[in-house]
């Protein structure tokens, strides 16, 4: 049995993508993705340091199905920088299903991070986007504040969640991942494949009953 963790200000809690558009009635809903809001708003009371991210599409993004003409949602596609799954329209620049879901409440939440805003790359990592290679600048940010262990919650598991803390494992930090403040997609055997990579990387896995409750902001 793992024991409890002790939480310290070295510790960050990465709030993903708890937007509206990934949530049941979304434009690219997670099954019950809603379900994590109230356990993520009594995980955040334990971290001192909380950053929320945004999925934040410019309108033709080419992650959407509607931008390649004859294909749908779900299919993928083979892009300069690899292949690529295509999704419904979702978290449109400044439309209210991009926005944070209205239940999530972390007022002192210090950062909030959007991603996926070059119309010809996703990212779905809050890292890198997916070419792998163009940075969100968070790695510095981290870094600067002296921040060494990431805990990841949100949406999608076997997506954002998934490639967020495979990056901060890569990028040198402790990466865990608390499963039961997450809920999955589950497109072709994403949420095994994301199981099996974790275990490969490092990456550990953990459940809210192990993060004591915590009393932030004072
Ligand atoms: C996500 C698919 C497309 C996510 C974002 O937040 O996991 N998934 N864009
Ligand atoms: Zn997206």
């Amino acid at each position: 049995m793992v024991t409890a963790f002790s939480i310290d200000d070295r510790d960050i809690l990465l709030v993903i993508d708890i937007q509206n558009d990934f949530c049941p009635g979304g434009n690219l809903p997670v099954p019950r993705g809603d379900e994590v809001v109230p356990v993520i708003n009594r995980l955040a009371k334990a971290f001192r340091h909380v950053v929320l991210t945004q999925d934040w599409h410019p309108p033709g993004h080419t992650s959407f199905a509607s931008s390649h003409p004859g294909k749908a949602p779900y299919e993928t596609i083979e892009l300069d920088y690899g292949t690529q799954v295509l999704w419904p329209d979702h978290c449109v620049q400044g439309t209210s299903g991009a926005g944070l879901h209205s239940d999530l409440s972390i007022p002192h939440a210090e950062l909030v991070l959007r991603k996926g805003y070059h119309s010809g790359i996703d990212s779905y990592s809050v890292f890198f986007e997916n070419d792998r290679r163009t940075p969100t600048g968070l790695t510095g940010y981290l870094r600067e504040r002296g921040i060494s262990r990431v805990f990841s919650v949100g949406l999608a598991f076997d997506f954002c969640v998934r490639y967020s803390a495979e990056d901060a494992r890569r990028q040198g930090f402790e990466a865990i991942v608390i499963e039961d403040a997450c809920r999955g997609i589950d497109v072709a055997g994403s949420m095994a494949a994301t199981r099996e990579s974790f275990a490969a990387l490092g990456v550990r896995c953990t459940t809210a009953a192990k993060i004591p409750a915590g009393t932030i902001p004072t």
